[in-house]
């Protein structure tokens, strides 16, 4: 059994994802970010950054393992699983290529995007034109590496699942998915696996109705109508 310490955001997805498409056994331990949870001694123990996600493996080799960081959880659980990562190889490192590409670049650029657009007072223009310039920029970039491709790297693979969140939020970026016609594709392409549409309601489920009613009114309930939207475009 895995415990995967969640809150629903893109980071978190990402492990949610993995763990629905490989089928393995796990339960949710909320973190409610919102609530400071993630700063509990309890959580830090196993999460020294005070982020989620992170999970804890009762069935790893020596016991019982934790691992932190969305990225390392990704590999760890491809390495454990033999799925979704080739285990050798030009592929391997293409996937790698572009996992590290998400957590370096990506995640933080769109993540910084998103606070200024939408939590930062007013008065930050320039962060705000800074981050959408920066999150155009690396949707260009993905956009051409999908160019021809189904899939990120290859086959589907821990590459697709690290980025897929983020995109999830792209309005929250200063970007339209219609002027990244790749992306849109891959995009509506991965929205539709079952695994990927049950990982997303893991956490919504779980959360605490005050919370779930605070994300629901916030931009969640922004990403689901989008989320209509687009399926309606196909
Ligand atoms: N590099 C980390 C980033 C994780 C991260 O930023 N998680 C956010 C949610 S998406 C979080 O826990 N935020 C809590 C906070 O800001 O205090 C990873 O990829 O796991």
């Amino acid at each position: 059994m895995i415990d995967l310490h969640y809150f629903p955001t893109p980071n978190t997805w990402k492990v949610s994802i993995m763990l629905e498409e490989c089928a393995l056994p796990y339960q949710v331990q909320i973190v409610d970010i919102t609530q400071n949870d993630q700063f509990a001694p309890s959580f830090l123990t196993i999460s020294p950054n005070n982020r989620v996600p992170a999970i804890i493996d009762h069935d790893a080799p020596e016991g019982s393992r934790s691992v932190f960081e969305s990225g390392a959880i990704l590999l760890y659980l491809a390495e454990k699983t033999r799925l979704f990562l080739a285990a050798e190889g030009p592929a391997r490192t293409q996937a790698m290529e572009w996992l590290f590409w998400q957590v370096g670049g990506l995640g933080p650029m769109a993540g910084q995007g998103h606070h200024f657009r939408r939590y930062a007072p007013d008065g930050n223009e320039y962060a705000v034109e800074r981050y959408t310039k920066e999150c155009a920029r690396l949707y260009r970039v993905l956009d051409r590496q999908l160019a021809g491709r189904e899939w990120i790297a290859g086959d589907y693979s821990i590459a697709d699942m690290a980025c897929w969140g983020w995109v999830w939020f792209h309005r929250l970026h200063g970007q339209n998915l219609d002027d990244f016609a790749n992306v849109k594709r891959w995009f509506l392409a991965m929205s539709a696996r079952p695994a990927v549409q049950r990982a997303k309601q893991v956490g919504l489920a779980a959360v605490s109705p005050a919370t779930k009613e605070m994300l629901q009114g916030d931009f969640y309930m922004q990403a689901d109508d989008f989320a209509k939207d687009e399926t309606r475009v196909q």
